[in-house]
């Protein structure tokens, strides 16, 4: 893999938003406001601030960036220190986290894949829960302690369960797409997000769901439905060159029928304005959109894994280069809204809270054994009536 022929065609003029199913500039071009030094590339007079992004959003998604990289070091050591069995990081994949998070609202619904977590905290999915889930406490309303760390959900925060299987987000969201195109009128329905990362665009999955985001078309309307690839460029140790010989992701959109866009994924603006001109074209009857954010996973695919086993790692500098916390950081200390070293402060203090909130949650029991024989059938068939009678008495 050469690192600049996948970025090399990015350009500020790449012709977005233009929402057509036929637009193969969008998914050959990549979309990108700032570039890797943080610069707007071509401001536009026409827009907020010349990028089209207001500060505030700007900061709030840098914050919740900043978060999100302290509790993935934070969580990486508490694995290699064998206090939790797993994690996913999404380090050096924070913007193309975050931003869509930023540009949704909380009645969309996301059906996750491994690197969103950070979805779920922007939109306020308590940090005490999220830790709770990857310790498999008493206090992890996600899973009561049955799935490994990071397959958080909350019906609160419309946030659907990971599903570890690769690719089974698509689908599930084009039903949830559907039903919401049922219960809801456009021009402003609520709408879902299904993520999956570029290793599952080579599943069944990904083709039955593509297939049905196309066709599918209650009332006459198309599906309010976005859905989302990080493109990290790798699938545990497979390169995305042996995913497809396309020349993109998104391109493959027009095979279906849908739009497809590709955007800078470490850019937190584009990434930004993307889902958001995507979200208003589905909620008013659009086309569904595919979006593909080329990105780079920086670290290992999860706790298990060695990449330097079967990568080249001076490919990997030259991505932490392209730090997108420092690129949006940079941004904002040009516009003036952000201090000199606010954003290592800022690291420092969600340091601080992770440890915090961590020193309290660590110490919680495990959910009660008695739970293992619940949210399955809604009375318990003898068997399992015996065995829960066998688990009672076992307890002091
Ligand atoms: C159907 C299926 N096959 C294999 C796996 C094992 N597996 C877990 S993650 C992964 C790679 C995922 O790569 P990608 O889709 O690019 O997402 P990323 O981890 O890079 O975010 C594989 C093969 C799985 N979970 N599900
Ligand atoms: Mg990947």
């Amino acid at each position: 893999m050469t690192f600049p022929t996948l970025i090399a065609d990015a350009s500020a003029s790449a012709p977005f938003p233009r929402f057509t199913a036929d637009d193969t500039a969008a998914m050959l071009g990549t979309f990108r406001v700032l570039a890797p030094d943080g610069a707007p590339i071509a401001p536009d007079a026409t827009l907020e601030n010349g990028t089209g992004v207001a500060d505030e959003d700007a900061l709030s998604m840098l914050r919740s960036m900043i978060r999100q990289r302290a509790i993935d070091e934070r969580m990486l050591g508490l694995q290699r220190q064998g206090r939790i069995g797993f994690y996913g990081a999404a380090t050096g994949q924070e913007a193309a986290t975050i931003a869509p998070a930023q540009a949704l609202e909380l009645r969309d619904w996301i059906h996750p894949a491994l690197r969103e977590g950070g979805m779920a905290l922007h939109r306020g999915y308590p940090l005490w829960t999220y830790l709770s889930q990857c310790l498999g406490n008493k206090d992890d309303t996600s899973t009561k302690g049955r799935q490994m760390p990071c397959h958080y959900g909350s019906r609160q925060h419309n946030f659907v369960t990971l599903s570890s299987v690769m690719a089974t987000q698509m689908p599930q969201a084009v039903g949830t797409a559907y039903a919401m195109a049922l219960a809801h009128d456009a021009p402003d329905r609520p709408l879902c997000f299904g993520a999956i990362g570029d290793g599952a665009t080579s599943e069944g999955d990904f083709h039955v769901a593509m297939t049905s985001a196309g066709v599918m078309r209650p009332k006459g309307l198309g599906l309010p439905l976005i859905l989302y690839c990080q493109n990290n460029q790798w699938a545990i140790s497979t390169p995305v060159e042996k995913q497809t010989a396309a020349p993109t992701l998104a391109v493959k959109a027009l095979g279906y029928g849908l739009v497809g866009v590709r955007v800078d994924g470490n850019d937190a603006l584009a990434v930004l304005r993307v889902v958001r001109a995507a979200a208003a074209s589905v909620r008013a009857g659009g086309v569904p959109v595919f979006i593909e954010a080329v990105t780079y996973r920086v670290g290992a695919h999860s706790t298990s894994d060695d990449p330097s086993r079967y990568r080249d790692e001076a490919v990997t500098l030259q991505w932490q280069q392209r730090d997108p916390i420092v690129r949006l950081s940079t941004y904002l200390q040009q516009r003036g809204v952000l201090e000199d070293g606010e954003a290592q402060r800022m690291a420092v203090q969600y340091d601080e809270e992770v440890r915090g909130v961590l020193a309290q949650v660590e110490g919680l029991p495990p959910p009660p054994l008695a739970s293992l024989f619940e949210d399955v059938y809604a009375e318990l068939p003898p068997h399992l009536a015996r065995q829960l009678a066998e688990v009672r008495a076992l307890q002091p």
